[in-house]
């Protein structure tokens, strides 16, 4: 071993020990989310080499012992001395720190995103890696420990294949769950393979008797997603329109398709990784449609002469598309760094879906037609709506701000001090209202159940008595009026009963914040309060149970006799506003989960309101069935 190498080697160290000191900054958090990544990481580069075009399956495994084992079939990473730092390629992979992106030239690299960092921060994240490379004929193997070198890379056997296969077990001192979760990683591969025509994917749980095994392989790529994500819903026409072609450097494609809700999916990509807050090259292929069907509205005589033009939001109601480009050097901007900014990709996106769309709807009018029908629609809706809004904006301008009769406010006037409480009846609502603390906690009942917003548009939605009692009480207005800075309260407590109604009434509100008012889920202001499940009473002592679990515990603790009385709460009205008080609703007491949204999956959550509140009755007794041990804590 050479001196330089020994220097090399402290040099690695260092870097590595700085991954080890502050994971966050290179996998962005050490939670669960942490946690995957790092397969991630390591599925990236498989991926790389299928985009490249010399690999087609990819394998991942994961172990009893929690460890995760990826498997392709490509190249294999190289093993030659790496002449700069005088050790193996594939060691150079794994030991030392870039700032992400890989060297070595030419296609186009998944890294580039959040935290394409590589190899050597799993490495480094590891309890103990393992690499095997099948290439030219031989099987070279290297082990790491904490991201140290366990011994040189040696020959273990002799292949007929090429590939690479990487073990790793993450770190117990780093991340705070090592726990893989199945659905997790299913989620995110099944997304890889559709981004990635033809490419294989396959998904095997051992820890599991007997072995799951999943299988992605969309020979239709991006068309086929768009299909699995319309899969719940009415299409408005059977074709999936596909736009693809290369420009400035920019490959780009694009797959869309109209459904008959009112909800837009609009999920945009660059390098196959997810671009929550758009950029670019979603602007270039809104500009996109919107100009390309207003041309066609004219054609057509859908728009007369004096009509004003369609809107992007009248031609993107349910819309479900999918863009997704592939550059060589992205720049991502924004506080999160997930939004394009490269201004090429705007460009390349407007002309490539400009043309392909225009040449589609010339071959297809009848489909061109039923979209056009659907925005004027969707356009008269909106004024309709407009009205409204411009009617009761007029209205309180001149009786003043009045609050629904219902709402029982607070007396504090700081949005940050005060919260409201969304309750389900009447009677409810009157043992909420006497058990509040007055200063802070107001009460909106609410009557029976309110209306089901997947089904209907703005204008029918803002004369639902309910709703508008909600928004006013609210303080911020709605969709294109909503100011969150306007919110009279920061916390939005949302509190049915345990039932399975009480599950459906908070559904219900929460597709309504999500499609109308996502800001207040965004920003962490809505809650569900937890009411408890049982009430167990022995003697002077008397208990309350959230859970089966935790009822099992007290009555462990009190002791299991004759003597227990053990009630189980049917509804929030079977409890009387001091037992409501000090259950549910006291800050020192109660429990609250907030509501959040993971943006990077939001095609899911759109898929899980409309499986609950479309049309379709199927999809949604299997969801709740699949899912019924969540309903019962509303984990959603
Ligand atoms: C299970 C994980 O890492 N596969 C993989 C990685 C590489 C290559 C092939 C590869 C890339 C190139 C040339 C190139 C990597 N190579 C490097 C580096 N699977 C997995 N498969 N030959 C092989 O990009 O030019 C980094 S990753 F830098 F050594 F070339």
């Amino acid at each position: 071993m050479s001196a330089e190498y020994g220097a090399d080697q402290i040099q690695i160290l260092e870097g590595l020990e700085a991954v080890r000191k502050r994971p966050g900054m290179y996998i962005g958090s050490t939670s669960s989310k942490g946690l995957h990544h790092l397969v991630y990481e390591i599925v990236d580069n498989a991926v790389d080499e299928a985009l490249a075009g010399v690999c087609d399956t990819i394998e991942v495994i994961i172990n009893p012992d929690n460890s995760v084992t990826v498997i392709d079939n490509g190249r294999g990473i190289p093993v030659g001395i790496n002449h700069k730092k005088g050790i193996p390629a594939v060691e150079v992979v794994f030991t030392i720190l870039h700032a992400g992106g890989k060297f070595g030239g030419g296609g186009y690299k998944v890294s580039g995103g959040l935290h394409g960092v590589g190899a050597s921060v799993v490495n480094a994240l590891s309890e103990w890696l393992e690499v095997y490379i099948h290439l030219d004929g031989k099987i070279y193997k290297q082990r790491y420990e904490r991201g140290k070198v366990m011994h040189p890379l040696e020959v273990i056997g002799e292949t007929d294949r090429t590939g690479t296969t990487v073990t790793f077990l993450p770190d117990k001192e780093i991340f705070e769950e090592t726990i893989f979760d199945y659905e997790v990683l299913k989620q995110r591969l099944r997304e890889m393979a559709f981004l990635t025509k033809n490419l294989k994917i396959i998904l095997k749980d051992d820890r599991v008797e007997p072995q799951v095994v999943r299988e992605f392989h969309y020979a239709g790529g991006i068309k086929e997603y768009v299909e699995y994500l319309n899969r719940h819903k009415d299409p408005l026409y059977p074709e999936i329109i596909y736009c693809e072609g290369n420009k400035d450097q920019v490959y780009v494609e694009v797959a869309m398709q109209h459904n008959s809700s009112y909800t837009e999916g609009c999920y945009s990509f660059v390098n196959n990784i997810t671009t929550p807050e758009g950029g670019t090259h979603l602007a270039g292929f809104k500009n996109a449609i919107t100009k390309t069907f207003n041309d066609f509205a004219r054609n057509l005589k859908f728009l007369k002469d004096n009509e004003g033009n369609l809107s992007g939001e009248d031609i993107r109601e349910g819309l479900t598309a999918i863009i997704s480009i592939k550059i060589p050097e992205p720049q991502f901007e924004g506080q999160t760094k997930q939004k394009l900014g490269n201004s090429e990709a705007r460009g390349a996106v407007d002309s490539i879906v400009s043309e392909q769309l225009t040449y589609f709807l010339e071959q297809n009018p009848q489909v061109a037609k039923m979209i056009l029908e659907k925005a004027v629609l969707a356009q008269r809706a909106r004024d309709a709506a407009r009205k409204a809004r411009d009617l009761t904006r007029r209205k309180t301008a001149l009786e003043g701000m009045s609050l629904p009769g219902k709402l029982a406010d607070c007396s504090d006037k700081d949005p940050k001090n005060c919260e409201i409480y969304i309750v389900e009846g009447d009677s409810a609502g009157g043992s909420a209202k006497t058990a509040r603390s007055r200063a802070t906690q107001a009460i909106l009942p609410l009557r029976g159940k309110i209306l089901n917003v997947e089904k209907s548009r703005l204008d029918k939605i803002l004369v639902n008595n309910e709703i508008k009692a909600m928004i006013t009480a609210f303080g911020t207005g709605i969709s294109d009026d909503f100011d969150i800075s306007r919110l009279r309260y920061h916390k939005i407590i949302i509190m049915t009963d345990a039932d399975v109604d009480g599950a459906h009434i908070s559904t219900l509100l929460l597709t309504f914040f999500y499609r109308f008012m996502p800001e207040l889920i965004k920003q962490g202001y809505v809650y569900l309060a937890q009411p408890p499940l049982y009430k167990v009473e022995k003697g002077k002592i008397i208990k309350y149970a959230y859970s089966d679990e935790e009822l099992n515990q007290i009555l462990t603790e009190i002791g299991r006799d004759g003597n227990n009385k053990i009630q189980r709460y049917k509804g929030l009205g079977e409890m009387d506003a001091e037992q409501l008080w000090e259950t549910t609703m006291d800050p020192e007491r109660r429990i609250l989960l907030k509501v959040t949204i993971d943006e990077e999956e939001s095609s899911e959550i759109d898929l899980t309101f409309t499986t609950l509140m479309g049309d379709k009755v199927e999809p949604r007794r299997e969801f709740i069935e699949a899912n019924a041990k969540y309903v019962r804590n509303l984990d959603i």
